[in-house]
């Protein structure tokens, strides 16, 4: 997969060199570069905004260094149209989710525009809109300052499930999310600490009983933090919803 990440603070990227996205790096897997949208501007300082047409606080990017910066990073090819998906990380998205990452990991080629300032002219999405996928991402109900970090989640969230990641594919299938439901509780050695015991069952070596017990944990934490999702009365059938002991 190839990544192109535009920002006014490419620094704010740096992250991107180490951590999980650099082992994906690292693998021959993943191919990311980042980009100064100041880089696609012309006068002498370099001005990325201006003020919104229709007044109102804040100021807006302006088109034409976005304009330029898609060009460049994701041109148009054969039949007028661009192999890149573009993600435009904004609270004004559509909500981000193991099944959207999943989705982008699928692709070939994801540029990140990401924003500051109230936003970025509407007209670049809807002029990069016909000529390539174009996904607009919130990562939840607040407010950040700017796209770069959502991308880095986005990006980190995607990289792990490139194929050829991930070491143990079955960690990737036990994962909270990957089924609907968050993870049960894990414990490591030793068997007692400072007075508090690992749970028997997981002690007793019965992978039936061991099974069934993480079950109704994962069930019993998604009715009880997350009961939006996927329907936790229907899978709660015979689980009581009371705190575990
Ligand atoms: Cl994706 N971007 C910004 N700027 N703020 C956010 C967000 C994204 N998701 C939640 N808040």
């Amino acid at each position: 997969m190839r990544i192109d990440v535009i920002s006014i603070f490419p620094a704010y990227l740096a992250p991107l060199d180490l951590s999980l996205p650099g082992k994906a790096r690292d693998k021959g897997l993943l191919d990311i570069a980042v980009h100064d949208l100041r880089d696609w501007t012309h006068d002498r300082h370099h001005t990325v905004d201006d003020t919104p047409y229709g007044g109102g606080a804040g100021m807006v990017m302006k088109p034409e260094p976005w304009g330029e910066a898609l060009d460049a990073v994701a041109p148009v090819v054969a039949g007028g149209r661009s192999a890149a998906t573009l993600v435009v990380p904004t609270p004004s998205g559509l909500p981000f989710s193991q099944q959207v990452a999943a989705d982008l990991a699928t692709r070939d080629h994801l540029v990140f525009a990401c924003g500051r300032y109230e936003g970025i002219d509407q007209r670049v999405l809807d002029h990069a809109a016909s000529r390539m996928e174009v996904r607009e991402i919130s990562l939840g109900d607040y407010v950040l300052n700017g796209g770069e970090v959502a991308a880095l989640v986005v990006i980190e969230a995607v990289a792990r499930l490139l194929p050829g990641f991930m070491g143990n594919a079955e960690s990737l299938v036990e994962e909270s999310h990957q089924d609907g439901l968050l993870e049960y509780p894990v414990y490591t050695k030793p068997a007692a600490w400072r007075g508090l015991e690992v749970p028997d069952v997981l002690l007793s070596g019965d992978h039936g009983r061991i099974a069934a017990w993480r079950r109704e944990q994962a069930l019993r934490r998604t009715a009880e933090r997350r009961p939006d999702l996927r329907h936790p009365a229907e899978l709660l059938d015979d689980v009581e919803i009371r705190p575990a002991e």
